[in-house]
């Protein structure tokens, strides 16, 4: 874990960063700002309601969600009290022209996450588009607003652009997790590399700034998925932020308890089994 400075600040971000983290005991948070990114293509008919699926993860456990500020707004009587929130401060839609997808837009502020009872700020930086000016000044003010408050900031460091070939390949994650810690960031959220040893070289890379696996598209098969969270685990990542992984599953609850019980130590088969997802 990351040494905190006995100011202000450095005190809030360690107690807030502890409630998600909790002290490296492995985390799973809930990604939930896809009615944004996405839209209906990631919802099966019978999960339109934002509300419905977030009270069933959240009712089954999860470590903290993250959600838009809108969204944190409207269904704070499911989540808060119950689970941490990080707010995500910029996005997009999928309903943009191509060349529009390289950039994200701020969709709210520091003071507003502050407002809303936030333990942590999150932003997404696409390493390598050509929007990564814009991205950066955007992360740079967030990030040093979030500072004053004492709250951490979360970069979901994603390398996407056109020089980018493989958004997984080992030194492409690698570069996108050291660039987002020399840009301050708290916590780092990326891809996964496909494998225990690689993802640890970029664990090791961050040198205690926790790293945590992006979940990416639904696995069709749940054990899958459960034996990457086992690899990033032992690859010393702090945990994991997954979305359609779980909201898209047959079961949610089951998949949501299996994701974090394997994030906390269980074997990927154990948990799939315990909860019928063999
Ligand atoms: P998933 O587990 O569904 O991949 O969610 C993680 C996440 O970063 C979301 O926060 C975000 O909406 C989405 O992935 C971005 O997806 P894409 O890689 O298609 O831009």
């Amino acid at each position: 874990m990351m040494e905190w400075p006995l100011t202000p600040g450095g005190v809030g971000k360690r107690v807030r960063l502890s409630r998600i983290l909790g002290g490296g005991r492995g985390a799973l948070v809930f990604a939930f700002d896809h009615w944004l990114e996405h839209g209906p293509r990631d919802f099966p008919r019978d999960r339109l309601r934002p509300s419905a699926v977030l009270e069933e993860v959240v009712s089954a456990g999860v470590d903290a969600v993250m959600l838009t500020p809108g969204d944190a707004r409207r269904y704070a009587d499911i989540w808060a009290g119950r689970a941490p929130l990080i707010v995500k401060l910029t996005g997009k839609t999928s309903l943009r022209p191509a060349g529009d997808q390289l950039l994200q837009s701020p969709i709210g502020s520091v003071e507003e996450a502050v407002a809303l009872g936030a333990d942590a700020v999150a932003a997404t930086v696409y390493w390598g588009s050509p929007a990564e000016d814009v991205m950066l000044e955007r992360w740079t003010a967030i990030r040093e607003a979030a500072a004053a408050y004492g709250i951490p900031a979360l970069q979901l460091a994603y390398p996407r652009g056109p020089a980018i070939r493989d958004r997984h390949a080992v030194d492409v994650v690698l570069y996108g997790v050291r660039a987002a810690v020399s840009v301050g960031a708290d916590l780092v959220k990326t891809y996964y590399t496909g494998s225990r040893e690689t993802f640890r070289l970029v664990v090791e890379a961050a040198e205690g700034v926790p790293v945590m696996m992006s979940g990416g598209p639904r696995r069709s098969r749940p054990l899958e998925f459960l034996r990457d969270l086992a690899d990033v685990r032992a690859a010393g990542a702090a945990g994991a932020v997954v979305g359609r992984n779980i909201f898209e599953a047959p079961d949610i609850q089951a998949m949501t308890r299996a994701a974090r019980a394997v994030l906390r130590g269980a074997t990927p088969e154990e948990a799939a089994e315990g909860e019928g997802l063999a």
